[in-house]
């Protein structure tokens, strides 16, 4: 069975019963929009320009230090992880790259990778280095930082991994890294608190004069865990501060799960929209702390308040705005592909809905200062069921309507169980 049978289980029921239910509800929409005077078509359109990057490292169950229960049939190896995301692009038609994490996705032959995605039809977004473990055979440790460690030795060893991530990533044409770093301190005393930041800095400038003209290196922040005192990058002004120090194309990296609780989040991406210095973002939920739930799963209207701002950017046309969007999950719980299915459906939703709002309208009521009617003007868009319209440019993609649906009626997980067993 291929994967576009699997995207479009119902074209073999000529004009089946859920075809027909879905242009009556996308007709039903498209009427109602037009009555706002929104042409239908046109938001088809766009949603079919957001594109999602798919981390490699969420398509086999993730866990906790309390535990792990992996599930049936799951990628054991990176082109199976491939052939995973492939599938999630070919049922959403808005996930055409993969970003890898190195070494965790060490490519044993370049060459056969590189064919493998040409293959499958997956591009490569931005690589993602990783000091906060020790590898096997590894000579220094990070327990105490890897850029902020007062040893020479062990930062040097850390920007040599960095080198060679950025080689990995050449080689398979992406334009990105993100530097995600654990360093920091458990207990006030046990590391300089600016004496740290200055040593990333100066290891963070070595790795941007390393990369190719046309890349980008995204800083990514995070409060806390594993360093449960004091992180060295551990908000977004700190992210902020860096990413100015380092040069035009260091650029930061919003993971949603990497603020404490009730975070204006959104105000944070309109803060680095406004510094013309927001690379991307890293999309999941959470309640409690850095969670990485399914996105759209816990603060639906968060999210959207987000894309607002994304969509807000992107109508001013604003210099040099070219956000990456990255998603960057955990599924303990769930199948790991079809969390992501539902996860990408969610972001087409929450940028659909974005794209539904009146800006000039919107406008006028902050003007104004008719606080109901501003108000009003952003939820009446997060209030409509885009649902019809998300599946439409799905549909006209090649996608499924339903892909968590179409996943589950495809058999694939029964399929890769046998093989991969
Ligand atoms: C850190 C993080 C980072 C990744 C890792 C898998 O919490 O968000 O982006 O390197 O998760
Ligand atoms: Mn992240």
């Amino acid at each position: 069975m291929s994967l576009t049978d699997i995207a479009r289980p119902e074209q073999h029921h000529h004009h089946s019963v859920v075809e027909q239910q879905h242009e009556k509800d996308f007709a039903e929409l498209a009427a109602r929009l037009e009555r706002d005077g929104i042409v239908a078509n046109a938001l088809v359109d766009a949603v079919l320009e957001f594109e999602v990057a798919l981390p490699s490292w969420a398509l086999a169950t993730g866990g906790t230090r309390f535990g792990r229960f992996p599930g049936p049939g799951e990628p054991r190896t990176l082109v199976e992880k491939m052939e995973d995301a492939a599938l999630v692009h070919t049922l959403t038609a808005a996930a055409p790259r993969i970003s890898l994490h190195i070494p965790w996705d060490e490519p044993a032959d370049i060459d056969a990778v590189r064919a493998d995605a040409a293959r499958l039809g997956l591009g490569f977004d931005a690589v993602n280095s990783n000091t906060f473990q020790d590898q096997p055979g590894q000579p220094l440790s990070y327990k105490l930082g890897s850029f902020s460690n007062p040893s020479d030795a062990v930062r040097r060893q850390a920007i040599e991994h960095h080198l060679h991530v950025i080689e990995v990533g050449k080689a398979l044409g992406a334009e990105a890294i993100t530097v995600w770093l654990a360093d920091g301190s458990n207990y006030p005393g046990q590391m300089s608190l600016r004496g740290s930041f200055e040593r990333v800095r100066e290891c963070l400038r070595e790795v941007y004069a390393a990369m190719p003209q046309s890349w980008r290196l995204f800083t990514e922040h995070k409060p806390y865990e594993p360093a449960f005192y004091a992180t060295v990058v551990q908000d977004w002004g700190s992210s902020l501060v860096l990413a100015q120090s380092l040069g035009e194309r260091a650029q930061c990296l919003v993971d949603l799960g990497h603020h404490l609780p009730n975070t204006n989040i959104e105000l944070v991406v309109a803060r680095l929209i406004g510094e013309g210095r927001l690379g991307g973002f890293h999309f999941n939920d959470s309640k409690y702390g850095d969670d990485d739930l399914t996105s759209g799963s816990i603060k639906p209207y968060a999210l959207f308040l987000i894309f607002h701002e994304l969509v807000l950017a992107k109508r001013e046309k604003l210099e040099g705005f070219n956000p990456a969007y990255m998603i960057d999950q955990s599924h303990n719980l769930k199948d790991p592909i079809e969390a992501m299915l539902q996860t990408v459906d969610q972001l087409q939703q929450a940028y659909a809905k974005a794209c539904l709002v009146n800006t000039s309208m919107l406008a006028e009521h902050q003007q104004s200062g008719d606080v109901i009617m501003a108000e009003r003007t952003l939820k009446r868009a997060y209030e409509t069921d885009v649902r019809p319209l998300v599946a439409e440019a799905r549909r006209r993609r090649g996608g499924a309507l339903d892909p968590v649906a179409a996943f589950r009626a495809s058999g694939y997980r029964a399929q890769k169980t046998v093989e991969r067993s």
